[in-house]
């Protein structure tokens, strides 16, 4: 299969050794009383991209494509939080205090649950991973490759964070990755646009950029 229109050329990919990987879309960044608003961000930003990314979600679970999600969570002892991590700048609350959510960050908490309308069914890889990038500190690296996935779809937030991040990592892994634009968003609406470009410059630098309609027609409209 093909995705024509992907930028900076054609991406190439078999849905069989392709996963759709959704980065963090928890409570915790989308909605309020969160960690996303806790460092003083404007949450309702991110909500926007809920329905596109859940009709690439089931277009994709229509082709039987593998679906990774992926949720920043810290064990409740924190010993996988480090102080440089917990300590960094002057939010309301920090990783592992009590908000209206539950413990911001931890694992099994109301907040750190990925958002209803994308929630993983049986048969799902779900990642709680320790730092920004979904392959540091985790074992999906080695899940996909037991499975025989080379190429990866991401969206998710945010964009220039985690996403980015974890774009990165995985290409430096050997993957192919791309970002699905309109499946992705950040607080900072400058810093998509920027890391979008980013990705596709220098003839795909990073990985490739496409929509979740371009995708969908790939997949036969789905
Ligand atoms: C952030 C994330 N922004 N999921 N995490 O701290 O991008």
């Amino acid at each position: 299969m093909q995705i024509a229109q992907a930028l900076p050329f054609p991406y190439d990919f078999d849905p069989k050794s392709t996963a759709l990987v959704l980065i963090d879309m928890q409570r915790d960044f989308i909605e309020p009383g969160g960690f996303g608003e806790t460092l003083g961000n404007d949450v309702s930003l991110l909500e926007a991209i809920v329905p596109a990314t859940q009709r690439v979600l089931a277009a994709w679970r229509g082709a039987g494509g593998l679906v990774v999600h992926t949720r920043e969570a810290h064990r409740p002892d924190l010993s996988d939080c480090p102080p440089a991590k917990r300590n960094r700048g002057n939010p309301t609350l920090r990783i592992g205090d009590e908000g209206p959510m539950g413990r911001i960050l931890v694992a099994g908490e109301p907040g750190n649950q990925i958002i209803e309308a994308l929630a993983p069914v049986a048969g799902e890889i779900v990642i709680d991973k320790p730092g920004k990038g979904a392959f540091h500190a985790t074992e999906l690296h080695e899940l996909l490759r037991a499975r025989g996935i080379t190429h990866l779809l991401f969206g998710g937030v945010t964009t220039e964070v985690c996403v980015q991040t974890s774009m990165r990592e995985a290409n430096d892994r050997g993957y192919d990755g791309l970002l699905l634009e309109d499946c992705t968003e950040s607080y900072f609406p400058a810093f998509k646009t920027a890391t979008v470009e980013m990705v596709r410059a220098q003839g795909g630098i990073v990985g490739w950029t496409a929509t979740g309609g371009q995708l969908i027609e790939a997949l036969g409209g789905a």
